[in-house]
């Protein structure tokens, strides 16, 4: 059977336009085609083998298998790092003398020599000394709220006690001294702290080498005081205490009393 070519895109049926078209069974008028029945053809040949399909997706992982036997023992481990050193023990018993050495030249050289390093290094102990000393004052300028100043002076507490020679060392280990007023001015400062802890505070000055002469730390004798009315009054009284108000009285040096220190 055989179409002309427009027929085939009216009936929409997939058909091979034949090369040379001849008239076929339509009505010119219309345009349309009328397809006519004819006989059914025998079964076609059968067609050939498809191609392979693509390969499928890769399968989930199978579950964890059972726990195997235990494994057989490892070798010994590396050496520890060494420890720290022990204690060490106690002194050994003094050995035997040693026989007398030569009695040479040299040996007087080397002790001449150092002699030299020695008063060398006590000359730089010095220096560091003040140079401590000045670097603390500065740090405890700041550090210190409860401080009051008179002239170039200024007095510090932390309101512990304490008797006199500690008084003594615990101004010293901050490279000051224990509060020693040389003047009404530097007197009414150190009052007004000891007032406003409410507490007798020791001074610098003491009897303690010869009874009734008081001196300074430093040696030089006494010669401002703000004794209270009948002081100083005891001969095992070496020491001098002042009062919140301001006035002093001689104490033993071993009873408890503020720890005021002076820089
Ligand atoms: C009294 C007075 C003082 C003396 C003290 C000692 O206050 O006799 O002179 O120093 O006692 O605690
Ligand atoms: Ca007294």
């Amino acid at each position: 059977m055989q179409f002309p070519s427009f027929c085939v895109f009216v009936l929409g049926v997939s058909l091979v336009k034949t090369s040379d078209p001849e008239p076929c069974n339509c009505e010119e008028k219309t345009n349309t085609c009328t397809l006519l029945a004819g006989a059914n053809g025998l079964p076609g040949t059968p067609g050939t083998n498809g191609l392979p399909g693509t390969p499928g997706m890769q399968g989930l992982p199978g579950r964890n298998g059972e726990e195997g036997p235990k494994g057989e023992k490892g070798d010994p481990g590396l050496r520890g790092i060494q420890g720290p050193p022990g204690k060490a023990g106690p002194p050994g018993s003094k050995g035997d003398q040693g026989e007398r050495g030569p009695n040479g030249d040299s040996g007087g050289r080397e002790l001449e020599l150092l002699k030299t390093q020695i008063s060398h290094l006590q000359e730089q102990m010095k220096d560091l000394q003040l140079t401590a000393s000045k670097t603390s004052t500065v740090f405890l300028g700041q550090m210190f709220p409860n401080s009051t100043a008179a002239r170039e002076k200024k007095f510090v507490t932390s309101g512990a006690e304490g008797n006199y020679q500690l008084s003594k060392t615990t101004c010293s280990h901050f490279g000051l001294q224990i509060a020693s007023p040389r003047d009404d001015k530097e007197n009414k400062a150190v009052q007004s702290l000891a007032a406003k802890f409410g507490k007798n505070a020791f001074l610098g000055m003491n009897d303690q080498e010869t009874e009734g002469v008081f001196k300074h730390l430093n040696g030089d004798q006494m010669a401002y005081s703000k004794w209270a009315p009948n002081e100083p009054n005891g001969v095992h009284e070496d020491c001098i205490e002042i009062y919140p108000d301001g006035n002093w009285n001689d104490v033993p040096c071993g009873l408890s009393r503020l720890i005021m220190c002076e820089f």
